[in-house]
């Protein structure tokens, strides 16, 4: 994940459930991963998150949210108060481009703009928002790279499946920031192969064929064609990253079996009365007692 490499380790990125990549780029522990996924006794959220929307403050990763762009103006805030303490952090944010179409997405460039936040916001343009193309979001009408323009903020339209321009955009993105010159959007130009999620099946919505008509490759395969070509990798190597990882997510998915998993291990129901309020609150306190916990 070529932003996760490009960011500070003390930046905080907004991410949407795609970004799983920016926490394994991190080296965050694969176990933390399932266990959160099977919310059992030792998910580091204490089964308060839907699997997947992992939240993790010390790789500047901050949590996951169901509803969509609601982190875009977290982000901002978060870079605006950053910027009110004389910080030199910055933030990074993501939609997808479906998002865009959502109020949420405008609010969030209104004030990054109007108060110069220390803030890079990304559309990824996968194309596809679950079966709604990216037409339908105002994708035929303009780029969505070029809507920063309305903001009086500098777009940059990437190709996403590039590993190299990716951290590039982002780097020169992070370094205005970092001397308050102010945001910048980014449209990560891709495209969604998958279904949406694995309930979703495409075929009912685009050509079967679809993606073999996609020009700009798979995002792994570059890299690695790349690297082979200036001397700094093999297929050899490859094949075998390929494995190891492969082994490592197994290994991971049995210790958090062996956890528990589909409810086998549930966390402590009574650390749900922990970290509601700075100090201890009367009323919650009699809550746990009257459930007797
Ligand atoms: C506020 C809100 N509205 C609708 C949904 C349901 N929903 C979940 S994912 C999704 C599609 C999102 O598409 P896009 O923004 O293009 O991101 P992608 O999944 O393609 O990366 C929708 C409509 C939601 N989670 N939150």
């Amino acid at each position: 994940m070529a932003q996760s490499l490009a960011m500070r380790g003390d930046d905080m990125c907004f991410p949407t459930y795609r970004l799983a990549g920016w926490l394994i780029a991190r080296d965050y522990p694969l176990l933390d991963m399932v266990n959160q996924i099977f919310s059992n006794a030792h998910d580091p959220l204490k089964g308060r998150q839907l699997p997947i929307l992992y939240s993790a403050r010390k790789y500047g990763f901050y949590t996951i949210s169901g509803n969509l762009g609601s982190r875009f103006g977290h982000a901002v805030g978060w870079a605006m108060a950053s910027a009110y303490k004389g910080d030199d952090k910055i933030a990074i944010a993501h939609v997808g481009e479906g998002t865009t179409a959502e109020g949420a997405f405008h609010e969030a460039l209104t004030f990054a703009a109007v108060y110069q936040a220390p803030v890079i916001l990304n559309v990824t343009n996968n194309q596809w928002a679950i079966s709604s193309f990216q037409g339908i979001a105002g994708g035929e009408e303009t780029t969505f790279a070029a809507k920063s323009i309305g903001y009086g903020v500098p777009g940059l339209r990437v190709d996403g499946n590039d590993f190299l321009a990716v951290y590039a955009a982002t780097q020169w993105a992070a370094e205005r920031a970092r001397a308050n010159h102010g945001p910048t959007l980014i449209e990560l130009f891709t495209y969604r192969v998958a279904g949406h999620s694995t309930s979703d099946d495409p075929s009912k919505y685009r050509p079967k064929d679809d993606a073999a008509a996609w020009p700009l490759g798979d995002p792994i395969e570059r890299l690695k064609q790349h690297l082979i070509r200036i001397g700094q990798w093999t297929e050899e190597r490859h094949t075998q990253l390929g494995a190891e990882l492969a082994d490592a997510v197994r290994t991971a998915m049995k210790e958090g079996e062996a956890v528990g998993a589909h409810g086998k291990s549930k966390p402590d129901p009574a650390s749900m009365f922990e970290d509601v309020f700075k100090a201890p609150d009367w009323r919650l306190d009699e809550q746990r007692k009257e459930l007797g916990l």
